[in-house]
C-alpha cells in the first residue's frame, strides 16, 4: 500500500508520534471485541457450547503465539529488542515456578469442563481458525521483524477485553470454577507491559509515511485475523444476537 502522493509529486510528510499512535489506535474500532460472538460470551448469553468451542478453539492461537514470537527473535538482528521479546515466550511456556499462560489456558480449559486430552488433540479446532492462526504465525516467518510486532499491537485493545471477562463472567457463567479466569487476570498486566515495548518500536521504525501506512495495514491484518477467529466460531456455534 503506496502512500497518497501530492499532484507536485513532493513526498507526503510523515505523521508526528502523538499523530501515527493515535491513527494506531484509531483501529480499535475493528477489534474483536466488537465482533457480535464476543459481545455474545460477554454478556452473558452464550451456551456452555459455545464458551467451551470458544476455549478449545482459542487454545490453538495460545499454543502458537510463543511460536509466532519466537519466528520473530529468529529474524531479529537487534539483541536490546531480542532480550525484551524473549520474555514472551517464557511468559506463555511458563519459566521456573511459572507455569505459564498456556497452562493456564487448560486450566480454564478444566473449569469449562472441557477434557485436556481433547483441547491438546486440536480436533475442536474450526478450519477458519486454524487457517487464521497460521496465517499469522507464517506472517511472522516471514515479515521484516518490526513489522512482526507492528502486528502484536492489536494487544492495545487487549486489557479492555479482559477486563469486561473477568467483570462478567463470574455471574454470567457461575457454572465455570472462578480459577479458571487467572489468565485474563495475568494478561491484563502483561499485555499493558508488551504494548507499551511493541508501540515504541513501532513508533521509531515506521517513520516515513509510507512506512506508516504499512504499519495500518499490517494492524488490519491482524485484527482481521481476531475477526475472522471469531467467524467461524459463530458460524459453527450459531451467535444470539
Ligand atoms: O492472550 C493473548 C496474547 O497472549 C496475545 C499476544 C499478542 C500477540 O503477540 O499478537 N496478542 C495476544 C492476544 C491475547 N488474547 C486475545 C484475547 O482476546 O484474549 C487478544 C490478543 C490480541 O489482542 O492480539
Amino acid at each position: 500500500m503506496s502512500a497518497p502522493q501530492p499532484a507536485d509529486g513532493a513526498a507526503v510528510r510523515p505523521w508526528s508520534r502523538e499523530q501515527f499512535e493515535a491513527q494506531l489506535r484509531e483501529r480499535g474500532r475493528a477489534y474483536h471485541i466488537h465482533h457480535p460472538f464476543n459481545i455474545m460470551l460477554n454478556s452473558g448469553r452464550a451456551s456452555r457450547e459455545q464458551v467451551r468451542g470458544w476455549v478449545a478453539n482459542r487454545y490453538y492461537y495460545q499454543i502458537n503465539i510463543p511460536i509466532k514470537d519466537a519466528a520473530i527473535l529468529a529474524n531479529c538482528e537487534d539483541r536490546a529488542v531480542r532480550r525484551n521479546w524473549v520474555q514472551r515466550i517464557l511468559d506463555h511456556d511458563g519459566h521456573g515456578e511459572d507455569p505459564g499462560g498456556i497452562e493456564s489456558w487448560l486450566r480454564l480449559a478444566d473449569a469449562v469442563g472441557l477434557a485436556r486430552a481433547q483441547v491438546q488433540s486440536l480436533e475442536m479446532v474450526l478450519p477458519g481458525v486454524r487457517f487464521a492462526v497460521d496465517a499469522y504465525v507464517n506472517f511472522a516467518r516471514r515479515a521484516p521483524w518490526p513489522e512482526s510486532v507492528c502486528a502484536s499491537l492489536t494487544e492495545l485493545f487487549a486489557p479492555e477485553i479482559h477486563r469486561q471477562r473477568l467483570a462478567g463472567w463470574p455471574q454470567h457463567y457461575p457454572w465455570i470454577e472462578p480459577q479458571g479466569l487467572h489468565y485474563f487476570q495475568s494478561r491484563v498486566s502483561l499485555a499493558r507491559r508488551d504494548v507499551e515495548f511493541g508501540l515504541a518500536v513501532t513508533l521509531e521504525r515506521f517513520g516515513t509515511r509510507a512506512q506508516q501506512e504499512r504499519a495500518l495495514a499490517i494492524l488490519q491484518f491482524k485484527l482481521d485475523i481476531l475477526w475472522q477467529m471469531n467467524d467461524a466460531m459463530a458460524q459453527a456455534y450459531g451467535v444470539s444476537a
